[in-house]
């Protein structure tokens, strides 16, 4: 039997996922559970073939630069790898992973409840109801925006962004998109395609955000395209920060030219952006598009298959470089 290749888990993955590298793997894990640092990284590069990084673990160019050959294959623990300079990684002879598909229903999920809740109210409902405040009712309280019959806007139709349509076809929303490439008749479902961002912004009532944060996609949605929006506009995003100017996402809910907004990733993070929380038509979660149990183990087994079959010398399923 050859000896184990080793393993550097830096966060606590789920149990399953533990208990699984553990049978296969001699394994290094966190158990502090904090993010690897730059030194974190280049230290373990030293003792092991291979790591299973969160998107809290930044390869930057400088950080590959100074990574040990021993190191093989960085294979992801995330969907998105905006936290991995892809060409560094490449010109080392690193094989980098992610872990697709599996996670697309539980961010769709969290981008549904971002959409509902900063449509009708959630977070000054709960509030008030909570606090004791809830001392009358009438019938013009509270009065939010229908989703359904609405204008779905969905930027980037790529597995997360169909997986939203899916559910927001059972709110009868009217689904339109953008994505780089125009989706085959069977996967539009009739969703309408937009050839450029400018055309889907002026028909979107709601848009959710589902595009990679890339060089190209930072600050996507600034002041001159949240302008574009019908004016009451609500807006979601669950992929990443880097997609929104927050600056002109604060104005615009300061005017009211857009009616709320429903964020599950920021700028910073972790921490978030400190001024959204005077406005409670802005609902907030912490990053956790992906935060179900059955999702975390598919993310986790996801992994590992892509190490499995490294270590075999077959290609992961997938491989990005
Ligand atoms: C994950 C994510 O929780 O997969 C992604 O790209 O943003 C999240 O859903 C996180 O990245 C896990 O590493």
């Amino acid at each position: 039997m050859p000896d184990k290749k080793v393993i550097w888990i830096p966060r606590r993955l789920s149990d399953a996922t533990l208990e699984r590298a553990r049978r296969d793997y001699e394994v290094i894990v966190n158990e502090a559970d904090t993010p690897g640092t730059a030194e974190d990284i280049i230290a373990m590069s030293q003792r092991v073939d291979g790591m299973i990084p969160c998107h809290s673990e930044h390869f930057s160019a400088d950080v590959v630069a100074q990574l040990d050959p021993r190191l093989r294959i960085v294979a992801n623990h995330s969907v998105g790898v905006d936290h991995c300079d892809l060409a560094a990684l490449k010109a080392a002879g690193i094989v980098v992973t992610n872990t697709p598909d599996v996670l697309s229903d539980a961010t769709a999920e969290i981008a549904m409840l971002l959409m509902l809740g900063a449509a009708r109210h959630a977070i000054m409902g709960d509030r008030i109801v909570r606090q004791g405040q809830w001392d009358s009712w009438s019938p013009s309280f509270m009065v939010g925006k229908q989703m359904t019959g609405a204008r779905l806007g969905i930027l980037g139709m790529g597995r997360v962004g169909r997986a939203f349509a899916a559910k927001a076809r059972g709110f009868d929303m009217e689904i339109h998109y953008h994505n780089r490439s125009r989706l085959s008749p069977e996967d539009e479902h009739g969703a309408i395609f937009h050839a450029d961002v400018e055309s889907l912004l002026d028909v979107s009532d709601f848009l959710s955000l589902h595009c990679p944060a890339t060089p190209d996609t930072i600050n996507l949605l600034n002041a001159d395209r949240i302008a574009r929006l019908p004016a009451g506009a609500v807006v979601v995003n669950t992929a990443r920060g880097a997609l929104i100017d927050e600056h002109a996402l604060l104005s615009a809910i300061k005017s009211g030219h857009i009616a709320g907004a429903g964020l599950d990733c920021f700028k910073v993070e972790p921490g978030g952006n400190a001024a959204f929380a005077a406005h409670e038509n802005i609902f907030m979660l912490p990053h956790i598009g992906s935060a179900t149990r059955a999702t975390r183990d598919a993310m986790g087994f996801r992994a590992l298959g892509n190490l499995d079959a490294f270590f075999a010398g077959q290609e992961p399923g997938d491989r990005l470089v």
